[in-house]
C-alpha cells in the first residue's frame, strides 16, 4: 500500500467566459468537490490512499466575468502561489480557457518549453480566433504553443472524435502535435505510454470531461458521443503514473445537464485516482 505524500493544492477556478455555445461550467468546482468530500481515502484500484492533511483547497480566487484580463492573472496568480509553496496544484474549472493562464503559471515556474502536456478531450482545441476573440475555450492549446510556452512536438492529445468545421480542418492536426483519436486509442488498448516516448521531461495534464462519452458524463457543455467510459477512463488516469506530473485540470464539468450527478461523481473519482496513483509515494 501507498500513501500520498505530497502537498497538493486544490483550486476552484469557476471561469465560463470562453464558451460560445452552452454555459454552466462556472459552477464545477462546487459541485466536484462536494463529491469528492464524501469519496473514502483508500483506493482499491491503486491500493494507495490519499491524506486529506496534505490537501490544501483555495475556493477564494475571484474571477470576473466582466475584465477577462484581471480574470486570467488571478488565474496565474493563485497557480504560481501554489507552486512557490511547494504544492502540486489540481485546478477545478471552469471552461477550458483557463488552462492558458495556468500554464503561463508552469512556464514561469519551471521555464518555457521545459515540460509537457497530455490533453484528454474531445477536441483538440487548436482552432482560430472566434468574433476577433483569441481566448475562447476552443483555442487553448493553440495559444499555448503560440506563445512558446510549451514546445509543439510535447503536447500530446487523446480522444479526439466528432465534426469540425470545413474551413477549420487544417488546425485539427499537425506534424509536430501527436493528435490520437479516439479510434486510434482503441487500437493502442487506451495505452498512452505507447505514445509518450520523451520521459525525459514532466508532464501537465488537462482533463475536459467531454473526453469521456457523454453517456458516462452528460454534465458538460459541449458532449461529443464517442468517447470512453467510465472505466476506461479510470484505467487511464491510473496509468498515467509512467510519468513526472506536475499539475492537473479537471474541466468543463457543468452541473445543469448532468443526471444523478454521474458527471461530478465521475469527476470526482477521476481527482481520487489521480491523486492516489501520481501523487503517492510507494
Ligand atoms: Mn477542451
Amino acid at each position: 500500500m501507498s500513501n500520498q505524500e505530497q502537498e497538493i493544492e486544490i483550486i476552484s477556478l469557476p471561469y465560463e467566459e470562453g464558451t460560445y455555445w452552452r454555459k454552466g461550467a462556472k459552477f464545477g468546482p462546487e459541485s466536484i468537490l462536494r463529491k469528492f468530500k464524501d469519496l473514502r481515502e483508500y483506493s482499491i484500484g491503486n491500493d494507495s490512499v490519499i491524506k486529506s492533511d496534505n490537501i490544501h483547497y483555495n475556493n477564494d480566487v475571484y474571477l470576473s466575468p466582466y475584465n477577462r484580463d484581471q480574470a486570467f492573472s488571478q488565474i496565474k496568480i493563485s497557480v504560481l502561489e501554489a507552486l512557490k509553496g511547494g504544492r502540486i496544484p489540481i485546478l477545478l474549472g471552469g471552461d477550458h480557457s483557463i488552462t492558458y493562464s495556468i500554464v503561463k503559471a508552469f512556464a514561469e515556474f519551471y521555464g518555457k518549453g521545459n515540460f509537457g502536456i497530455i490533453q484528454f478531450d474531445s477536441h483538440t482545441d487548436t482552432f482560430d480566433e472566434v468574433d476577433g476573440f483569441n481566448y475562447h475555450h476552443g483555442a487553448t492549446f493553440r495559444n499555448i504553443i503560440e506563445d512558446g510556452l510549451v514546445k509543439e512536438e510535447n503536447v500530446f492529445q487523446f480522444g479526439i472524435r466528432g465534426q469540425v468545421r470545413e474551413d477549420s480542418i487544417s488546425f485539427l492536426y499537425s506534424e509536430k502535435r501527436t493528435t490520437v483519436t479516439i479510434e486510434k486509442l482503441v487500437e493502442n488498448r487506451f495505452e498512452i505510454s505507447k505514445f509518450i516516448k520523451n520521459r525525459n521531461i514532466p508532464y501537465y495534464v488537462s482533463f475536459d470531461i467531454d473526453f469521456v462519452d457523454p453517456a458516462f458524463a452528460p454534465g458538460t457543455g459541449t458532449p461529443v458521443p464517442g468517447g470512453c467510459s467510465s472505466f476506461e477512463t479510470l484505467n487511464i488516469i491510473r496509468n498515467l503514473n509512467f510519468i513526472k506530473i506536475i499539475g492537473f485540470d479537471l474541466v468543463e464539468v457543468a452541473p445543469q445537464y448532468d443526471s444523478s450527478e454521474i458527471t461530478s461523481l465521475l469527476a470526482a473519482n477521476i481527482l481520487h485516482e489521480i491523486i492516489s496513483s501520481s501523487f503517492s509515494a510507494k
